[in-house]
């Protein structure tokens, strides 16, 4: 069964004017969709889903091309549910009372989100995750995703130069404040709290 891209679940333009239909068009359009044709590539006929090939091929150096391929193509698909239009801002329901009792506050989780993908060094991703009961904030690098080391991830912020570069250009901070602001799914968080 060959792998599919899964559809966008806004417009492209949706998040214009933070994010352009212009880079939706290049990072789904182009970089997600070759990561589907490359794994796809790589693959004979796999019955396994994404999360058990990249559990299986993890830390694997002689199976790095099948988890950077089959990763980035999971990440993607969490990235673009982890944004919505007239998104951003202070959540609510159950995943906002986590918040304040793990970070202490929402400034003191926006605080520690924004720094996470500031310093994630080149390119990666910052999560907000579930490890071991408590929220936490962690990041990775290029396609390395938290469910392989056990963690339940909520929401992420795609930080590689291709998911700002076009808008912000050099201006990583400006592209993390807008998906703080303007573009994050709490309501997505709140569905993988409940299932976790
Ligand atoms: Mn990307």
């Amino acid at each position: 069964m060959a792998f599919e891209l899964p559809p966008l679940p806004y417009a492209k333009d949706a998040l214009a004017p933070h994010i352009s239909e212009n880079t939706l068009d290049f990072h789904y359009g182009k970089h997600h969709n070759a990561y589907v044709t490359n794994l796809n590539n790589l693959l004979d006929n796999d019955s396994r889903s994404l999360e058990e090939i990249m559990k299986d091929t993890a830390g694997d150096a002689a199976k790095a091309g099948v988890f950077n391929n089959a990763a980035q193509v999971w990440n993607h698909t969490f990235y673009w549910h982890s944004m919505k239009p007239n998104g951003g801002g202070k959540p609510t329901g159950a995943i906002a009372d986590k918040i304040n009792a793990d970070f202490g506050s929402y400034e003191k989780f926006a605080e520690e989100f924004k720094a996470a993908g500031a310093t994630q060094f080149g390119s990666g991703w910052a999560w907000l995750v579930l490890d071991g009961g408590k929220l936490k904030v962690t990041k990775t690098p290029n396609a390395a995703c938290p469910l392989t080391d056990g963690a339940t991830p909520l929401l992420t912020m795609d930080v590689w130069e291709h998911a700002y570069y076009l808008d912000f250009q050099n201006r990583r901070p400006d592209y993390i404040a807008t998906f703080l602001d303007h573009l994050i799914n709490w309501d997505f968080a709140n569905e993988n709290l409940a299932k976790a």
